[in-house]
């Protein structure tokens, strides 16, 4: 028998009871949020309303995820490579941290979720880098969701950088060229204490990983959808993990 989640059937806006079941849920969901600018521009509207409408589809994502009961959720916000934009476009890029917060912050507070920061923070402003620290100060006693954002984040930097404290430390006679492991190697990167992600959503039709968690995703299931991020909403969370559920069914309850 099949237990599904007590929620889906009793929420009203749910217009079917949802092919999802509590007993496999993914821990850790992370989403590159493609596609504001091309729905922006399907509608004749400048690039930065795309992102800012892209703003909202986060909060969307992170109330379902939440009432799934996801415990982490990764959303690549800002890439190395987003720094090639048009300057405006990155100035008003930098202003969406404290506009989230700023709108969101008391509710996610309630919900008991964590915010985190994963990418450089050199060469973010300061005013971005002050909002999201304040926020991941004030929720780091929670221990609710893991809303994790990786900002100015790429994959090869992520491993780059990690191999390099190794290379620090080999240097420095407290490591040996022969210890090194897989687990070595993680406790190196930004993602230390953070489960791989069990599930990878892209959104706008593209189906790559674009410097995205390149370590991390190793195993996991790749989900793509053609709608842009700025539609996303719970739906479409929900038709990718029930996806992930049927790719991942363990009969018998052996894995
Ligand atoms: C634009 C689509 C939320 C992707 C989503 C600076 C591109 C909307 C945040 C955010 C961005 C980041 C940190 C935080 C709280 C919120 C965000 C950026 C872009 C890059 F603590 N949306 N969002 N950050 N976009």
């Amino acid at each position: 028998m099949i237990k599904r989640i007590r929620s889906w059937w009793m929420h009203k806006d749910s217009p079917k009871p949802l092919d999802i079941t509590a007993d496999n849920i993914p821990e850790h969901v992370a989403i590159i949020m493609d596609g504001n600018g091309r729905w922006a521009k399907r509608l004749g509207l400048p690039r930065i309303v795309g992102h800012h409408n892209g703003m909202k589809a986060v909060k969307r994502a992170t109330i379902a995820a939440d009432d799934l009961g996801i415990k982490y959720l990764t959303m690549y916000a800002f890439s190395t490579e987003n720094w090639k934009r048009p300057k405006d476009e990155v100035d008003f890029l930098m202003r969406l941290p404290q506009e989230f917060l700023a709108i969101e912050l008391d509710e996610l507070i309630e919900r008991n979720v964590q915010i985190r920061m994963m990418g450089d923070k050199d060469k973010l402003p300061n005013h971005t880098l002050k909002a999201m620290e304040d926020a991941m100060e004030r929720t780091a006693g929670n221990d609710g969701l893991v809303l994790n954002f990786a900002l100015n984040y790429g994959g090869r930097k992520e491993i780059t950088d990690g191999m390099t404290l190794l290379g620090h430390e080999i240097e420095a006679g407290r490591l040996k060229a022969e210890d090194i492991n897989a687990e070595l190697i993680e406790k190196h990167l930004k993602t230390h204490g953070i489960p791989d992600p069990d599930l990878l959503i892209r959104t706008s039709g593209e189906m790559r990983i674009s410097n995205f968690m390149l370590w991390q995703l190793a195993y996991s299931e790749l989900w793509f959808t053609d709608i842009y991020w700025p539609e996303f909403n719970k739906d479409h969370l929900h038709d990718a993990v029930a996806e992930y559920q049927r790719r991942t069914r363990r009969y018998g309850g052996l894995s």
